[in-house]
């Protein structure tokens, strides 16, 4: 009985679907945001797309006990989904390899989000170490929306302190340019990691519809072979069909479905 309601249900869902879809079968023309570091272009990102931005420093070898950072960026633009500390992957300090649990919890603090920046402290103390040689030492991360069409800028500001005893700023870095007195100069270290996937949006318009369970019908009826296999094989089953579109209805009625629908994946996070 259960499973006839299902199937009912999804023949109801699908036929609605499918009278919307010939309402509006155009696809949406997508615009892109550039997102600058430094007033260099570093990325292209989809409106209605969620990237991340990792941001660490290489410090050429110095220690750092301290830093106060900023993120900045243009609330016009991009909108913050979630802040803090990375989760995953490895952070590479005086050769050591983190722990997360330290890493999370005793190094960042003092979070403070504003309109157009967040702000965080670094404090490397009771840890022992504070040496950041590789590019890849990322140990702060924002995930943004793409809100608007344009080009905008996410600069990531910091001023290091060397000292607890002198509380000595070593260095205050703008624009890449600082301190010439040692070498190498130290630099903020930016990336940005578009999404690799939004689970349930199989016609790949970053909004979760009806319409992406129509668009599997189309694909299972041959009619279109375009699409992210991550956001359309919702259940992870390796195979995109029929399945998927009804976990998508299901979803969309508020009934339990298989798949992390309306998730965003991020190859990092995986
Ligand atoms: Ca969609
Ligand atoms: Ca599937």
């Amino acid at each position: 009985m259960k499973k006839l309601l299902s199937l009912l249900l999804t023949a109801a869902l699908l036929i609605g679907a499918l009278t919307v879809c010939a309402v509006d079968s155009s696809a949406a023309e997508k615009k892109t945001l550039t997102i600058t570091n430094h007033r260099v272009p570093i990325a292209e990102v989809e409106v209605g797309n969620e990237f991340i931005v990792h941001v660490g420093l290489n410090s050429g070898g110095y220690s750092v006990n301290t830093l106060e950072a900023q993120l900045r960026y243009e609330s016009d633009y991009v909108k913050v989904v979630e802040y803090g500390p990375i989760v995953r992957g490895k952070v590479y300090m005086d050769g050591y390899s983190f722990p997360e649990s330290i890493r999370n919890t005793n190094l960042l603090s003092n979070f403070l989000k504003r309109d157009n920046l967040i702000l965080y402290n670094f404090s490397k103390y009771n840890t022992g170490v504070g040496v950041f040689n590789d590019v890849s030492e990322h140990f702060f991360r924002v995930r943004f929306k793409a809100v608007a069409a344009g080009t905008t800028e996410i600069l990531h500001y910091f001023k290091v302190l060397n000292s607890l005893e002198d509380n000595t700023v070593i260095r205050l870095i703008k624009d890449n340019i600082s301190n010439d007195q040692l070498d190498p100069i130290p630099y903020s270290a930016t990336t940005i990691e578009p999404a690799i996937g939004y689970i349930g949006d199989a016609d790949g318009d970053y909004d979760l519809t009806v319409m992406d369970a129509t668009f599997l019908q189309h694909v299972t009826a041959g009619e279109n072979s375009s699409y992210n296999t991550i956001n359309a094989d919702v259940n992870t089953d390796g195979a995109v069909d029929l399945k998927d579109a009804l976990n998508i209805l299901r979803y969309k009625a508020g009934l339990t479905a298989d798949g992390n629908l309306g998730e965003w994946v991020f190859e990092s996070e995986r």
